[in-house]
């Protein structure tokens, strides 16, 4: 049975990955923590603390007290928001990391943290992008994920921290709203589509990126963290995706539930260049043949899903 700690665990991924968690290895063993605290469901079914990661002598009090031997260490900025403030982006993403991993190393725990489509730039493969290749981002994000992904390996091969991690595409869900990122645009055509049957996205058409559904990101990481050693060839990080979309392919989709909805186009500069850095689609054979990934939702049953769940 494992005992865990989440770092940003109101956040996009945490409020779906903790309440998983607690499901799966009980509640007492899964200890979420945020900068923040809501009246949500996070925090009601089992034990929550204030967290601030740049503070790593907190983390490490409350990785005893807990005696925990799983870090999953999720709170950062994502690709807008990083763009729009750089240095907050280093000092929270890379401080953070930097600070869980020192706990991990201390207490000997296990350790995830999520790489990103970001970690590649407009040098990578643009299409079937391959699990290693070229990696020079234009993005802070993008240099934060990279490094992230270099350190998280330097922990495991110098100090025999056990860290794996995963690069995610855009995470689609009905629960909590992403904050400040580039595919972001995707899950609010979702929303508006059930609202008021129009959405005008900050993307154009013809944008391809990867996605994937909620779900099948949670179930990524648990598989991963329960994958024997033995067969990980990769650790720092995983392509895994379950979709290359644009917009379009979105739309045409939502269509099938709501005919008359519209989709026009406002784009965003700042993020459409972000977009146009990263893959159109990236091959997830290595995170198949390692350790079993396999998504569950595509396009099709993600959308009828998202918008059964959203009315
Ligand atoms: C973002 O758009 O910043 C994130 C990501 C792909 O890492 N969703």
């Amino acid at each position: 049975m494992k005992r865990i700690l989440v770092t940003g665990a109101l956040g996009q991924i945490g409020s779906e990955l903790v309440m998983k968690l607690r499901e799966v290895y009980g509640a007492d063993n899964v200890l979420a923590t945020d900068i923040r605290e809501m009246d949500c469901d996070v925090v009601h079914s089992g034990p929550f603390e204030i967290l601030d990661v740049t503070d790593k002598n907190r983390m490490a009090e409350l990785a005893k007290k807990h005696d925990v031997d799983t870090i999953m260490h999720l709170a950062a900025l994502l690709s807008a928001k990083a763009e729009q403030n750089p240095l907050l982006a280093w000092n929270l993403n890379m401080g953070g990391l930097v600070n869980a991993l020192e706990v991990a190393r201390e207490l000997n725990t296990q350790f995830f943290t999520p790489s990103s489509i970001g970690a590649f730039g407009p040098s990578t493969p643009k299409d079937q992008t391959p699990q290693d290749t070229i990696q020079r981002p234009n993005t802070m994000y993008g240099v934060n994920k990279v490094s992230g992904e270099l350190l998280c390996d330097y922990y495991y091969h110098k100090f025999d921290v056990d860290t794996r991690s995963v690069r995610f595409p855009g995470l689609i869900s009905y629960v909590t709203k992403p904050g400040g990122g580039t595919t972001d645009y995707a899950v609010e055509m979702y929303y508006e589509a059930a609202r008021q049957q129009a959405y005008t996205s900050y993307i154009k058409a013809g944008t391809y990126m990867d996605m994937m559904y909620m779900p099948d990101a949670i179930q990524a990481i648990i598989q991963l963290m329960e994958a024997d050693p033995a067969r990980l060839k990769h650790r720092n990080a995983f392509n895994v995706s379950a979709m290359s979309a644009e917009p379009e392919d979105f739309a045409r989709e939502i269509r099938k539930h709501i005919p008359e909805f519209a989709l026009s186009y406002q784009v965003d500069p700042a993020r459409q260049a972000i977009a146009d850095s990263w893959p159109n689609g990236i091959d997830c054979s290595a995170a198949r043949e390692e350790w079993g990934f396999k998504p569950e939702y595509n396009l099709e049953s993600m959308t009828a899903d998202m918008l059964k769940k959203i009315k």
